[in-house]
């Protein structure tokens, strides 16, 4: 087997085990309020690439972590994204009507459903945190949590969607572009390759390498998605293509132009990878998906 079918392969296997996963941890779409559970289930089941749970998963691999443990928190992070997508369609803010290639979920409900959609995901995110094992030093899953918290909040995600917003019209300088995107997309891919980290045994000094490598690959993946947001079109996308350009955001095509994009991708990849020139075979998933990551085409 091809080192390429073997990394599809681990792809796919886990792909189709994480969904079950999901579905198990979801509230049930019988169970009151139908129509919210029903929602949630739409805005996080069958639909995109699970990026943030496949880091996890390949740090948990490589600090030699319980499956199980990796499940939970792989399974909080791509809560966490799928509420912030659900949140950043709303009309209040990106107003769009196609993610993952389906109707964005206020079109297929509603807006209050929408909201409270969000609200959940994230309130249910902390409850499984809570309540499953991640870790056996009790301290270090309460720093899991806290972790989480402040890489999803106004000093991670959310912050990096308020710049975002604030940006529409503006000329960033490159450093603050930089910025609100190590923030809006960076901080929960960082925080899934730590959690998943640190679901296992795992040195300070590794774990400093790890979270070096999570933040220059999800500068990566932000643009590699400005180029994509360029390149590709709606139907491949499965959301809405060029709308950056349409809002008048900036993004690192408008400043760099697409090769020099390009260029940037390359350069954040390779730096990546020297983060990880430590480790041995244990970091091979996370060595492919940095490939992935910058190969993608959607
Ligand atoms: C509303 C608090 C709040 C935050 C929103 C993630 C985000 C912050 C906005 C999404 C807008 C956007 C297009 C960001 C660029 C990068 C990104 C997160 C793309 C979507 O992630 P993928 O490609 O999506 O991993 P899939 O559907 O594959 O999970």
């Amino acid at each position: 087997m091809t080192a390429r079918a073997d990394f599809q392969g681990w792809i796919a296997a886990h792909q189709a085990r994480f969904e079950d996963v999901l579905r198990a941890l979801l509230p049930r779409a019988d169970v009151a309020p139908q129509r919210l559970h029903e929602a949630m289930r739409y805005a996080v089941l069958d639909g995109g690439k699970r990026v943030r749970p496949l880091l996890a998963f390949a740090a948990g691999e490589l600090a030699g972590a319980d499956v199980r443990r990796v499940n939970v928190v792989a399974a909080a992070v791509e809560m966490i994204h799928a509420y912030s997508l659900v949140h950043d369609d709303m009309p209040c803010m990106d107003d769009d009507v196609l993610r993952r290639g389906k109707p964005t979920c206020h079109v297929q409900y509603d807006e209050a459903t929408a909201l409270l959609v969000g609200d959940s995901l994230q309130a249910l995110v902390f409850q499984l945190l809570a309540e499953h094992r991640l870790s056996d030093d009790a301290a270090r899953q309460l720093d899991m949590i806290k972790l989480l918290a402040v890489a999803s909040g106004s000093r991670g995600m959310a912050g990096g969607q308020a710049i975002d917003l604030d940006s529409v019209g503006k000329a960033l300088t490159l450093p603050e572009l930089e910025f609100m995107h190590i923030h809006k997309t960076g901080a929960l891919i960082r925080a899934s390759i730590l959690l998943g980290a640190h679901c296992g045994e795992i040195s300070a000094v590794q774990l400093e390498k790890l979270d070096r490598f999570g933040k220059l690959i999800g500068l990566a993946f932000q643009v590699v998605d400005d180029v994509l947001d360029c390149e590709a079109d709606t139907a491949t996308l499965g959301k809405t293509a060029g709308k950056d350009a349409d809002n008048g955001k900036p993004t690192y095509v408008s400043m760099l132009g697409i090769q020099g994009a390009r260029d940037m991708a390359q350069r954040l990849h390779r730096d990546a990878l020297d983060t990880l020139a430590g480790f041995g075979d244990e970091a091979r998933r996370l060595r492919e998906l940095a490939d992935f990551i910058i190969l993608r085409k959607f």
